[in-house]
Parts: C-alpha cells; sequence; structure tokens
C-alpha cells in the first residue's frame, strides 16, 4: 500500500530471497490492490492514486514471475485467459495470470477486450484445457454469452472447461451464461482449476 513501482519492484526482489508460497504472494498483492479498489471508491483515493498501485503491482510482478515460474511443477494443463469484449480492466486478471503460471499452466493471456471470435480461435489453436474469462462489469453479461456461443458454434464446448472471475461478477452470473465454474480470487481459482483438470 505504499511506495511506488520502484520500491514494489525492489521488495519483489527481496521477496524472491525469502522461502515464501506463490498463493501468498499473490494474494498479498491482490489484498493490498482490492484495499486500493475499495479506497478509490469511497473517494479516498483518485484514478492517479490508483493507476499508480497498478502499475506497483505490475512492477512486482515483472520481478516475480521468473521466480514463481521456476517453482512450477511438471505442467498442469493449458490455459486461455482474457478480460472480455467491452471490458478493460486488468489488474485482477494479471494477477491471476501470474498465479497460474507460477502454478504450472501454460497460460497465453489474450489482454483486455477481447472478442468471443478471438477466444475461440485461440482454444482451437492451442488445444486449451481451459478458458478464463475476466468480467468485471456487469454489462459484460452479453460477452459472455458471446464466448459460450462462439465456442459451441466451433464445435469446441465440450473439449474445453470454462472458468468465470472478476469484480461485480458472481456465481449467479456464471450459472446464467453456462460457464463451468466461478472463482473469486487466486487461491480458489487455482482450486477450481486444479479440480476441473482432474486432480483434487
Ligand atoms: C481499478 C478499477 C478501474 C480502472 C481499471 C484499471 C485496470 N487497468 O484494470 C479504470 C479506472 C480504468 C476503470 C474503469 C471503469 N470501471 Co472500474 N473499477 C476499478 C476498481 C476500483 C478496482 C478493480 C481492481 O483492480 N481491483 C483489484 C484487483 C486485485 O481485484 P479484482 O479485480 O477483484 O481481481 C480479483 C478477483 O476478482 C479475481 N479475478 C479477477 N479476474 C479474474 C478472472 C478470472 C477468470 C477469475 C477466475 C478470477 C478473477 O481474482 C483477482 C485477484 O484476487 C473496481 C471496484 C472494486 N473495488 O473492485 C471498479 C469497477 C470494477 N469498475 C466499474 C466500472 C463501472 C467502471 C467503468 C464503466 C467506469 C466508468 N463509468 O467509466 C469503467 C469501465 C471501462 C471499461 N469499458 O471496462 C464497476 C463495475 C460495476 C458493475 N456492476 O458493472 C466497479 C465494480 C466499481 C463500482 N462499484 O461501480 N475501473
Amino acid at each position: 500500500m505504499e511506495g511506488d513501482a520502484d520500491q514494489a519492484a525492489r521488495l519483489g526482489g527481496e521477496i524472491t530471497a525469502a522461502d515464501l508460497s506463490a498463493d501468498s504472494i499473490l494474494s498479498t498483492l491482490s489484498a493490498a490492490m482490492e484495499e486500493v479498489g475499495a479506497r478509490y471508491e469511497t473517494g479516498e483515493y483518485f484514478i492517479p492514486e490508483m493507476l499508480r498501485s497498478a502499475a506497483a503491482v505490475e512492477a512486482a510482478l515483472q520481478v516475480l514471475d521468473p521466480f514463481l515460474f521456476e517453482r512450477r511443477a511438471d505442467q498442469a494443463g493449458v490455459v486461455v485467459i482474457g478480460t472480455v469484449r467491452g471490458d478493460v480492466h486488468n489488474i485482477g486478471k494479471n494477477i491471476i495470470v501470474s498465479a497460474l503460471r507460477a502454478g504450472g499452466y501454460k497460460v497465453y493471456d489474450l489482454g483486455v477486450n477481447v472478442s468471443a471470435a478471438k477466444f475461440a480461435a485461440k482454444v482451437g489453436e492451442v488445444d486449451a484445457d481451459l478458458l478464463l474469462l475476466s468480467a468485471f462489469t456487469t454489462s459484460t453479461k452479453q460477452s459472455l454469452l458471446d464466448v459460450i456461443s462462439a465456442l459451441e458454434a466451433a464445435g469446441l464446448r465440450d473439449r474445453v472447461k470454462v472458468v468465470s472471475g472478476g469484480a461485480a461478477h458472481s456465481p449467479e452470473l456464471a450459472r446464467e451464461v453456462g460457464v463451468d465454474a466461478f472463482a473469486g480470487d487466486v487461491k480458489s481459482t487455482l482450486a477450481v482449476c486444479r479440480e476441473l483438470m482432474g486432480g483434487s
């Protein structure tokens, strides 16, 4: 919660020297950013503070990513992830990407404002086991439905498990749009993915 991107990168370097689990490092980063988001919503922070915090999270992730990746087990599965069309939120998604890479997944991150056709094409191209859809605004319901339709049209719906998550998203919305599972944070995302991959 304190400092800037340079300090975050330095701290990332120090953390790599400590014997902490990837889950706990990423959950801590995530909790700090969620607190920033909450303060922004109550008017205590403004856009500059929030964007500076997002830059700090990015800087920390850049330092931590290779270190977390080194700890990976054998490949856990192939994941395609992105924020759905009409939505540009990516801070939480980027944390999830790092957590999945640290968990041994091969991750294809398509970025933000991704069309249904692009999701379906990538799933087919890389033969993904899991498709993770990030959706932050409730107005993205149609985009989620479009992705499911595009998978069906491409004959891929039975070959890939779909998980959704993100602020303002809920298990109810996930059920309504027909994804296989919802996850609300780093820990539950890893648990849900493991379960869908047939692990315990
Ligand atoms: C930061 C922020 C922004 C930034 C985004 C910067 C960026 N690069 O991402 C900016 C200022 C650009 C922005 C813009 C807008 N925003 Co905004 N934003 C937020 C805010 C304050 C914080 C989000 C955040 O980063 N949190 C920190 C991260 C770490 O937490 P997280 O996102 O929840 O992620 C965790 C979990 O959700 C989960 N997760 C995340 N992604 C995924 C994906 C998968 C697949 C899974 C399984 C799990 C998962 O794991 C993460 C780690 O624990 C939230 C409010 C809030 N408190 O959440 C509003 C919020 C999401 N925004 C909102 C809105 C409305 C908008 C705008 C439409 C505002 C406007 N009127 O212009 C625009 C949208 C533009 C667009 N087309 O997308 C609303 C959505 C409400 C709704 N019901 O639709 C919210 C909830 C604020 C509110 N209460 O009104 N926003």
